[in-house]
């Protein structure tokens, strides 16, 4: 098995919930993730806009972008062998209404407050992962850390 890494981020929704933030970190212990690399981080708009820009033609980009850069996040690089897809799985769904009540036990289906306001972000892809990585962490080398660390995790 090979381990796959991804991007989580805690929104400010739940950053500014110490409670909540313990919550979601023990979730991510609990489910055998490792956390490579962590930070506390707090957005200008323009970062927002530049991260959410394949949704600027969404009616809730504005609200998105403004929601992003109103205070601090969290950001983590994860890995444990299926990394992007569990953690999305642990997210739960985007919109807080089908989060609630198709899967109350996810950290969205828990925590979230609306559909804008949903304490988590998760990678979606291989793809999106590679693009997300450096934009949170842009002195992590994916390349370098796959060579030289991976192998370190390996049972
Ligand atoms: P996800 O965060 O699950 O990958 P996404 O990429 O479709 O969801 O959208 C990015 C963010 O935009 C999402 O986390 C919250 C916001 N958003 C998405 N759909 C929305 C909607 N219908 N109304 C309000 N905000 C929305
Ligand atoms: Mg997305």
């Amino acid at each position: 098995r090979v381990l796959q890494l991804t991007l989580a981020v805690i929104k400010p929704d739940a950053v500014a919930h110490p409670l909540i933030i313990e919550s979601i970190n023990a979730n991510i212990l609990e489910n055998k993730f490792l956390i490579i690399r962590r930070k506390d981080l707090h957005w200008k708009k323009e970062h927002s806009e530049m991260f959410y820009a394949e949704h600027s033609n969404r009616f809730f980009y504005q609200r998105l972008v403004e929601f992003m850069s109103s205070g601090p996040m969290q950001a983590y690089i994860l890995a444990r062998d299926d990394a992007i897809r569990h953690w999305r799985e642990m997210m739960g769904p985007t919109k807080v209404f089908r989060a609630r009540h198709t899967s109350p036990d996810t950290i969205r289906g828990r925590f979230g407050l609306t559909d804008t306001r949903n304490t988590t972000h998760g990678s979606d892809s291989v793809e999106s992962a590679q693009k997300e990585i450096p934009f949170f962490f842009p002195d992590f080398c994916i390349d370098r850390w796959m060579k030289e660390e991976e192998p370190l995790y390996r049972a």
